[in-house]
């Protein structure tokens, strides 16, 4: 374990899947051993504790209950996580108050101090996230190790940093006044993130709410909630003041819903499920809160004949399969000019069965477990689905089975559909896996309205070397963010957010900054 190789370093226990056990990461309790294990270093001893962050300590639920964590991996439980409820919001919101106006009294740059320190820390320890998030959610290790935990990183340094640049605008009115824009910290800022990416989502929603002198009631996924009490712990080692950040774990309807639903906290900062965003702005608009909601995708890819073929190739089956598709941003509709489309079948299709499908901690696996047994199930039903409606399964469609200590994981194999039109539920509904469907289209009019011819707006991908299509069709996408011959490719100070029901608002750069505060017009006659 001292090999300072980084992907040397994520091997598994010998015995089962489990990654290596890293004291000082979490909260650990021995379990006994499982049989047949003799080694006491990996995690597959022990049950990890997820507790809540309130006031700067770290406890269980006030109620004492616990929830079951799952290692998608593995299919077993190997966490218990509080099972908080609005009493344990409450304190939280209570510890919130407490501890804003030390906050913004701290300035810009001691906040940027202190949210730096953290994301030291964070960095020190990228390998011990790394695992633990492969781990709490399925996803190769080498993913979390080269995106999620390095993009957290980032976000921790972006807002922390961007805080000490947010300018402020002024307005002379001719020779009668000066009016100035004053922003302000809305207060206690209420952040509720999903578990497709743990860490990377909890911190881009934490990062500038901090930044900007809100103090923060947060509540990870029940089902991904480890890195978030792994990031408490460094908020500690870093002196982050009490109360700052403040970690409520459990469920969306007892936790999520007494955020939103908290007088006290005046704007939400959501990202999940579209049905969920429903039900979190029926609650806080008539409370008139502030709402930014990253909700669900159905991005289409539009692949032209005149395309760069090899790098199209590469990143859609990047697109269609990172994270085991379940990416807000995957691309799940893949159209493609019907004169390129038996050449793109056929070598996506190849490339699509040589993903491997295995054991997250190993390096060259390209697929890990879907995150619960649950989302397993939806995804097959939708693969049932599509085989109903008419579609062609041309690879995958199945549940994966490993052998030995994997047996009980949540696997699919990466899925291929065609002959299915954009009007059927499988192009309409959001799947969130490992699932993709292809259509050729002949003319561009077609694929714009193929594309956006979903309830969705989130993301969309143009594959072409035309380059006046390239800007035709962006500006006729209906989505908040187009990509042109790339995918995933992020700066961090661009407008993030979804169109229709992908959601409200945006987040990223200025524009989140913006949302955690107030803006007051200061008017002075002259
Ligand atoms: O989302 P939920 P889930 C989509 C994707 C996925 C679906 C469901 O389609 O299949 O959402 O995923 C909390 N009040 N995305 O079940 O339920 C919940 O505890 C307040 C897209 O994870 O929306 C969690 O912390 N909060 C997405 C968070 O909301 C509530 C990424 C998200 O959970 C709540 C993930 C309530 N009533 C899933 N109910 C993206 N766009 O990135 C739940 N929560």
């Amino acid at each position: 374990m001292n090999c300072s190789n980084r992907l040397a370093r994520v091997s598994a226990c010998p015995l089962c899947s489990c990654v290596p056990r890293n004291e000082r990461v979490t909260r650990q309790a021995l379990l006994p051993p499982r049989a047949g294990h003799r080694a006491t270093s990996y995690l597959c001893f022990t049950m990890q504790e997820i507790l809540n962050y309130i006031g700067g300590t770290l406890a269980p639920a006030r109620s004492g209950a616990w929830l079951d964590g799952f290692a998608p991996a593995e299919g077993r439980v190997f966490a218990r996580i509080a099972d908080s409820g609005p009493e344990d919001v409450e304190l939280a919101v209570a510890a919130a108050e407490k501890a804003g106006p030390a906050w913004v009294a701290l300035g810009r740059q001691g906040r940027h101090d202190a949210l730096m320190r953290v994301a030291a820390l964070v960095e020190r320890d990228l390998d011990g996230f790394a695992r633990a998030e492969s781990r709490d959610n399925g996803k190769p290790v080498h993913l979390a190790m080269e995106v999620d935990i390095p993009r957290a990183i980032a976000n921790l340094r972006f807002f922390a940093t961007a805080i000490l640049h947010q300018e402020s605008a002024a307005h002379i009115t001719d020779d009668q006044a000066v009016n100035y824009t004053d922003r302000q910290p809305v207060g206690v800022a209420g952040c509720i993130s999903p578990w497709n990416l743990p860490l990377y989502l909890f911190t881009w929603k934490i990062a500038p709410a901090l930044a900007a002198g809100c103090t923060v009631v947060a509540k990870p996924s029940e089902i991904t909630p480890l890195t978030s009490m792994m990031l408490a712990e460094r908020c500690m080692e870093a002196g982050l003041p009490p109360g700052v950040l403040n970690i409520v774990q459990g469920t969306g309807p007892k936790v999520g819903a007494a955020i939103t639903a908290h007088p006290s906290i005046p704007a939400i900062s959501f990202t999940g499920g579209t049905a969920t965003g429903a039900r979190i702005a029926a609650v806080a608009a008539p409370m008139f809160k502030k709402l930014s909601l990253e909700l669900g995708g159905k991005n289409p890819v539009l692949v032209f004949a005149d395309c760069d073929f090899e790098e199209m190739l590469k990143e859609t089956v990047r697109s269609s399969f990172s994270n085991q598709g379940q990416i807000c941003l995957c691309g799940s509709r893949i159209l493609v000019e019907r004169s390129l489309y038996p050449r793109f079948k056929e070598a996506f299709v190849q490339r699509v069965k040589a993903l491997r499908v295995g054991d997250p901690a190993v390096a060259s696996t390209d697929i890990g477990a879907v995150v619960s047994e649950a989302h397993l199930h939806k995804v097959l039903n939708h693969v049932a689905l599509a085989k109903e409606e008419g579609g062609a399964v041309l690879c995958g469609g199945h549940r994966v089975e490993l052998d030995g200590p994997l047996a009980g994981g949540w696997f699919i194999a990466p899925t291929v559909i065609e002959g299915l039109g954009p009007g059927c539920r499988t192009n309409q509904e959001e799947i969130f896996g490992p699932v993709v469907t292809i259509q050729p289209f002949d003319t561009e009019e077609e694929a714009v309205q193929a594309a956006n011819g979903t309830r969705y707006g989130l993301a969309s991908v143009l594959w072409t070397s035309n380059g006046s299509r390239m800007h035709r069709l962006a500006r006729l996408m209906k989505s908040g963010i187009v990509w042109v011959n790339c995918w995933m490719l992020r700066d961090l100070r661009t407008p993030f957010g979804g169109m229709k029901h992908s959601g409200v608002g945006r987040e990223g750069g200025m524009e989140a900054l913006n949302f955690f505060t107030e803006a007051r017009n200061v008017c002075i006659k002259l």
